[in-house]
């Protein structure tokens, strides 16, 4: 039989995932058992009780049951933006929301993304250089798949990452070129450190040919100054890479030192020869910001400066799978032209929509200030995204109990954590970490009120760790 384990491919047995891995599989089980389980191992907002938006959902509910649209009453329940909005949405279908779409997405949609591109950045945007995805996730895998042939080209990814780019990377069969983000300089990156990781892999004899940034950064919830994209840009160009920039946390900025900008502002404004030739794909979602529909699936990918026939060959490949979800399509819609004001349900979008974000930046605070009160912990302030990422200093009584338990450190903090507290985090070794410093990723997105809560059950729990295998001897550190 072909499906047996050792018959398996050998990259899929490789692959590790640990947002969804061993703490996560542990909660579950808990969970099964009765114990209340605050789930913060995924930024999955509507889960933690994340409202959605009024009006997206009343177009799209429109927009799945069109004949609500020729209801003699739908006006009473319905207002007249959102009814519009549905029959706008339904004529760029070609048959509704069970059609099958252009396997690039609905031509109008695109559009729509490119003119939202255009307002943000200033500079024009193609539509026909966009493809609509089924979140970001799937547009990052069919864009690594273009680029790696082998394991002798190398991707150069942040550590800590977002494993969906170590864990593809393996299941491609490529070679992941770690570089380091500093966390003493607030998870920051130094040019220095891409140059030397590319060296090293060179002298190993891989063809580094792609890096990634995520900005604003998970786990790390840095935001990337305008400095450091336009040296990271002059440094793709130099070394002929092409640039994926994860952008889906981009409305998810807590601090106002550093607002989000977009890698194709920066490489735009650097002009020619940078904004010819540097070649630059795109990321965003639906399942981030504000809107949270992490369960639609809504995604898109822009491509900067790439060949014309590269493209055909990512359409090729994009129609294997047919069509993405039509009803994320419409979700990514609604998100780059939402209501403007003056429109019927402009007020409630605003206050919906700066409610949550607001939430989100005081629960940013409650949740770095919590972890900072904590004995041996220290965490750099979250800047954007959703997510903390404290450093656990580990004492050496802990690191040899985990040992005599079989786990990776970390491993060992986290299940305590959550036999303890039912808080289910990830630990850090999931997102890659200096050798011998220990983290955790929280999301910050139980509810507000919770979060007092959650934070002192999580410091009585630390501190009382701390204290149980403190043995004097100095600690694990940065
Ligand atoms: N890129 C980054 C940096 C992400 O954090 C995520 C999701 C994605 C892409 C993919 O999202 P969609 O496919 O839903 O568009 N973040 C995961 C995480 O770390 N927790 O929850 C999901």
């Amino acid at each position: 039989m072909a499906l047996e384990y050792d018959l398996l491919n050998e990259n899929v047995k490789k692959c590790q995932y640990a947002v969804r891995g061993e703490l996560y599989l542990r909660a579950s089980e808990l969970q099964k058992e009765g114990k209340k389980i605050i789930f913060t191992n995924v930024g999955n907002p509507h889960a933690l009780g994340q409202k959605p938006l009024t009006f997206p959902r009343q177009v799209v509910a429109l927009c799945q049951a069109p004949f609500l649209l020729d209801d003699p009453n739908v006006g009473m329940i319905f207002p007249a933006d959102a009814i519009a909005r549905a029959k706008h949405y339904l004529s760029l279908t070609s048959g509704g929301l069970g059609a099958y779409s252009d396997s690039r997405g609905l031509p109008g949609v695109r559009k729509e993304v490119a003119e939202f591109i255009q307002r943000r950045d200033g500079y024009p945007s193609d539509p026909e250089l966009i493809f609509l995805t089924d979140g970001a996730s799937k547009g990052v895998m069919q864009i690594l798949n273009c680029v790696i042939r082998g394991e002798g080209d190398g991707i150069l990814v942040p550590v800590p990452q977002y494993p969906l780019y170590s864990a593809t990377i393996s299941l491609l069969g490529g070679s992941l070129v770690p570089y380091y983000l500093d966390e003493s300089e607030n998870w920051g990156l130094d040019v220095n450190n891409l140059r030397q990781s590319v060296a090293q892999a060179r002298s190993q004899g891989i063809s580094v040919r792609a890096m990634v940034i995520i900005n604003p950064g998970n786990p790390t919830g840095q935001c990337l100054s305008e400095a450091n994209l336009k040296e990271i840009l002059r440094f793709c160009y130099n070394e002929k890479l092409v640039l994926l920039g994860d952008e889906v946390y981009q409305q998810n900025i807590y601090q106002d030192e550093r607002p989000f900008i977009s890698s194709k502002k920066v490489l735009m404004d650097m002009g020619s020869p940078f904004s010819k030739e540097v070649q630059l794909v795109s990321f965003h979602t639906v399942s981030k910001g504000y809107w949270g529909e992490c369960g639609q699936r809504g995604g898109y990918f822009e491509m900067t400066n790439i060949p014309p026939r590269v493209v055909e060959e990512i359409y090729k490949v994009a129609s294997i799978a047919l069509s993405p979800n039509v009803s994320a399509q419409i979700f990514m819609g609604l998100m780059v032209s939402p209501p403007k004001p003056g429109d019927i349900s402009y007020d409630q979008f605003a206050r919906e929509s700066k409610g949550i974000l607001e939430s989100l930046r005081r629960r940013a605070k409650i949740m770095t200030d919590g972890f900072n009160s904590c004995k041996n912990v220290v965490c750099n302030f979250t800047e954007g995204a959703m997510y903390s990422f404290p450093q656990i200093r580990l004492p050496p009584g802990a690191l040899q109990a985990a040992k005599q338990a079989g786990k990776v450190p970390d491993v060992f903090y986290c299940l305590k954590l959550l036999e303890a507290t039912g808080i289910s985090t990830v630990p850090g070794s999931g997102f890659g970490q200096k050798e011998g410093v220990f983290h955790l990723r929280t999301t910050i997105l139980p509810a507000e009120e919770e979060m007092p809560e959650i934070m002192d059950s999580f410091k009585k729990f630390n501190d009382e760790f701390m204290t149980q295998y403190d043995n004097g001897f100095g600690y694990s550190r940065m």
